[in-house]
């Protein structure tokens, strides 16, 4: 099969706050070793589809330095391989207005790839997904548009696009976002296109700007095309709020984790910083952790992600916590329920977080709060400091 993959990366991502403030949320680390897009970028070439667009806007530095060439995901290649689809000025560019409006400013790629389905993906999803898969239910159906949908929780339907489908799978009403959702069947953001349908709409709805599939492409498409839903089983996670990235990452430390990173047929392939191995010393105790290359551990690391770089000290401990790449926390330090961004340094005697931990070595201080603590890339936070 014949299959573009083109991949939403150019959102701002406000809900994860500073850790989106100087990259896209796409190119936000996650789960130690990686970033948010390499998700998408592995569950693609694991899926037999090696022509990727990447559409960025909104700080893409960050992110073309991480996909570069491609080579991590083997996407280096003479014909398709990844193309950073940048918006430019011209007949049908500038900044792109949507979704839809983005894809329609890049229709002249689609028209030289010359695919027979294009597959439009998010950048910021967690997730394992067979795309190829869903291709082939997609022909079977004989759609002009397929949807991937998962049931979610009632009470956070109004954060998705919300649909209904009659017996045969068949998309029959879709609302983007409803205030008072009747349903709880959500659109992943995942679609499958059939090129031409693809082509036909968006020359259709998307030269006057302003143009978004959640809100105009899809509910015109359900009226006079063949739009179906195909269920996703498995994990997903739309790491939206940092309460959501937070949870996401430590759900990786448990026993099986439903997110598989060890699925020596399903590889997660991202851009690895050459860095040693793991080191522990003498005093170091760690569980329930996941360490990446390069980190120094003196202290203790309980149900945490530490990213490549971490050095902690003697007698400094780590809880609940998701450390970035190449941050120091410093002697009788204790972090707990924090997410701390890159290069930050926690001076001694410090404590960061809502938590209890009885065996560092200062007084006990008043919380603050109770709920998540966010530390920004290049902090450096004096010795003593209680926050
Ligand atoms: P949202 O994720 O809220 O809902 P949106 O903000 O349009 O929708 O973003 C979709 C993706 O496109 C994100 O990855 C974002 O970064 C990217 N993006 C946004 N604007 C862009 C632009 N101008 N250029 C390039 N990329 C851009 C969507 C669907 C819902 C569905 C949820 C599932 O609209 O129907 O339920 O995804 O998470
Ligand atoms: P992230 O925090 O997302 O890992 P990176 O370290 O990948 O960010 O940096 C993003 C981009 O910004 C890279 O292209 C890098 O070269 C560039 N960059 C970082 N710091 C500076 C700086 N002080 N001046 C200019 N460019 C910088």
């Amino acid at each position: 099969m014949n299959i573009l993959a083109l991949i939403l990366a150019g959102g701002r991502g406000s809900r994860l706050d500073i850790l989106s403030e100087d990259r896209a949320k796409p190119s936000v680390p996650f789960g130690g070793k990686y970033r948010l897009i390499d998700f998408t970028l592995s569950n693609c070439v694991n899926s037999g589809i090696y022509t990727i667009g990447v559409l960025t806007q909104y700080l893409p530095r960050s992110l073309n330095k991480h996909i570069g060439i491609g080579r991590p995901w083997d996407l280096d290649r003479q014909f398709g391989g990844v193309t950073i689809l940048q918006p430019y000025t011209g007949r049908k560019g500038g900044w792109y207005q949507g979704t839809a409006h983005a894809v329609y400013c890049n229709i002249n790629y689609i028209k030289e790839m010359d695919p027979e389905y294009v597959v439009i993906l998010s950048g910021d999803h967690v997730y394992k997904m067979n795309y190829a898969e869903m291709v082939s239910y997609h022909k079977k159906k004989g759609a002009d548009l397929t949807i991937s949908v998962k049931r979610v929780p009632m009470k956070a339907a109004h954060q998705f696009g919300i649909l209904d489908v009659n017996d045969d799978m068949q998309i029959i009403n879709f609302e983007e976002k409803p205030e008072e959702p009747t349903s709880n069947l959500a659109s992943m953001g995942i679609y499958v296109f059939s090129k031409e349908a693809l082509v036909n709409k968006l020359e259709e709805f998307c030269n006057q700007g302003d143009s978004d599939f959640g809100h105009h492409i899809i509910p015109r498409m359900i009226e006079d095309t063949n739009v179906f839903a195909y269920e996703h089983e498995g994990y997903w996670r739309d790491v939206g709020t940092l309460e959501s990235f937070w949870e996401a990452n430590l759900s990786l430390t448990g026993p099986m984790p439903e997110m598989d990173l060890y699925d020596e047929n399903w590889q997660w392939h991202t851009r690895s910083e050459r860095k040693p191995p793991v080191k522990l010393g003498p005093q170091a105790e760690v569980s329930e952790s996941l360490l990446s290359n390069g980190a120094v551990i003196n202290g203790k690391v309980t149900n945490s992600i530490i990213s490549p770089g971490v050095f902690i000290e003697e007698d400094a401990h780590v809880k609940d916590s998701v450390i970035f790449n190449n941050t120091t926390i410093k002697k009788h330090s204790a972090i707990c329920k924090s997410i701390i961004d890159k290069e930050v340094i926690i001076g001694k005697n410090t404590k960061i977080g809502s938590c209890s931990i009885q065996d560092v070595n200062f007084e006990q201080p008043e919380l603050l709060h109770s709920g998540l603590s966010l530390v920004g890339k290049g902090v450096q936070i004096p010795n003593g400091t209680l926050v």
